[in-house]
């Protein structure tokens, strides 16, 4: 297709007038690669954004969203059902967490977000502690761009125009990010786990009665790949019983094997109230998210008249046929071809050649955890984060998609990496990191 005329597209999160100005456009996707539209081959260093974890151009799935378009290609949700959404729920509780059991549908994780606060909220009231209404999150926590997760998010550049309007009665515990002690760590790091306790200053601050819930990425993933330091979540997690808040792991990028575990609440043995998921629940072939909550959440909501709606929320595409179709066909190539158990197995090698990064100029960290790492660089004088976003424009032209994460570069390939490739992208960046 001749290059069309860029400038009606208001693209996202994107500086759109250096891009319209020199274009990267993708045209075609299979396995490990894109295409660009002049037909470079591109390895796929971060799946897509997070999502392709199976690898592109999965037949079962076009088959499947095929097959579901032609049957029937519009579901209404609401008071009316289909089998395919039940069909994914059994599927994703399949391969949760013991004891979460219900699911909501929603098309992003955005949405998946912004639901899973309101179901905290009303939880809490259903349970006569209607005083709860505060929400807690995390400092350089990413939880999309609605306002919830605006809100709950602590990424400077996602709120500062929007402060005025973000949530009341929302607070942040500390980041857990602390190079001093914890850099070029292999998997978790030693030290932070005392971090945790920045949840009882704020519940000293608030008092426990009116805090619903908070909410963390189990790995930070936006903001360069934060590992929680070994032991934080499980303190989190104490703190949150002892003191009735419901923690909420906003999955959205570590659902779905990017741990070496279907989530990561399995990985690190820590079970939360709610999950957050999207992205790779469809192996990013069709929009969707999904909250994934406990019965007792689930069963709180069922009480009152059976003929009243329990929960005023939905989206007129939430368990879209199309997209459930493909969430189905992408966990069954999950499980059939054992995806999760092959990232776990593929992380001691992915460690070993993220960390041979170690010393090239101006490399200040290396953080890694299942097939999930970053590269951080120190940021130039005066002009934060323009290097990672170079490290980003010389890998694309040395053949390799990587992803700009302030001044560090996050790596995400789909679980499908051979160690070949491995070598391959690391090989290609670290002459990229070298070229600086
Ligand atoms: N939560 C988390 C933890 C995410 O990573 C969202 C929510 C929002 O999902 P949607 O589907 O509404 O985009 C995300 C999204 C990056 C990057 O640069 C990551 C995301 C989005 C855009 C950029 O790492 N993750």
């Amino acid at each position: 297709m001749p290059l069309p005329a860029l400038e009606s597209h208001w693209m996202p999160f994107t500086a759109n007038r250096q891009f319209k100005a020199a274009p990267r456009l993708t045209a075609r996707a299979q396995g490990m690669h894109y295409w660009t539209d002049d037909g470079r081959k591109i390895l796929d260093g971060v799946a897509g954004l997070w999502c392709v974890n199976a690898g592109h151009g999965r037949r079962e799935i076009t088959e499947a969203v095929t097959r579901s378009l032609e049957t029937m290609d519009f579901a209404p949700p609401f008071q009316m059902g289909h089998a395919q959404s039940f069909e994914l729920a059994n599927r994703i509780v399949s391969i949760a967490p013991a004891g979460l059991d219900h699911v909501f549908f929603t098309n992003s994780g955005s949405e998946a977000v912004d639901t899973a606060l309101k179901i905290a909220l009303q939880y809490q009231r259903l349970k006569g502690e209607a005083t709860r209404t505060r929400l807690l999150g995390r400092e350089r926590g990413y939880h999309g761009v609605n306002f919830g997760g605006t809100s709950l998010g602590g990424m400077i550049g996602n709120r500062k125009s929007f402060s005025a309007v973000m949530l009341p009665g929302v607070d942040h515990i500390a980041h857990t990010h602390d190079p001093t002690r914890n850099a070029f760590t292999r998997g978790q790091p030693e030290h932070g786990a005392e971090l945790a306790n920045d949840l009882e200053r704020l519940i000293a601050l608030h008092d426990a009665s009116n805090i619903a819930a908070l909410i963390v990425e189990p790995i930070a993933g936006s903001t360069g790949v934060i590992v929680p330091p070994k032991g934080y979540l499980q303190r989190l997690r104490e703190i949150c019983t002892r003191h009735g808040i419901l923690l909420i792991f906003d999955e959205v990028i570590t659902g779905f094997g990017r741990t070496g575990s279907s989530f990561a609440a399995v990985e690190f043995d820590v079970t939360p109230d709610i999950i957050t998921m999207a992205k790779g629940l469809t192996n990013g072939a069709v929009p969707m998210g999904a909250v994934l909550v406990k019965k007792e959440i689930y069963d709180a909501f069922m009480t009152g008249p059976a003929n009243a709606i329990e929960f005023f929320h939905g989206y007129t595409y939430s368990g879209h046929p199309t997209a459930c179709a493909a969430g189905i066909a992408a966990i069954d190539i999950y499980t059939r071809e054992g995806l999760f158990q092959r990232a776990k197995d593929m992380a001691p090698y992915w460690q070993d050649a993220v960390h041979s990064l170690k010393g090239l100029p101006g490399v200040i960290d290396v953080r890694n955890y299942g097939l999930v790492a970053a590269i951080e660089y120190e940021p130039l004088a005066g002009k934060p984060t323009a290097r990672g976003f170079d490290v980003f424009l010389r890998a694309y032209e040395a053949g390799i998609l990587v992803r700009a994460a302030a001044d560090a570069t996050a790596l995400s390939p789909p679980l499908i990496i051979e160690k070949s490739q491995i070598d391959e992208l690391v090989g290609t960046l670290a002459k990229v990191i070298r070229g600086a």
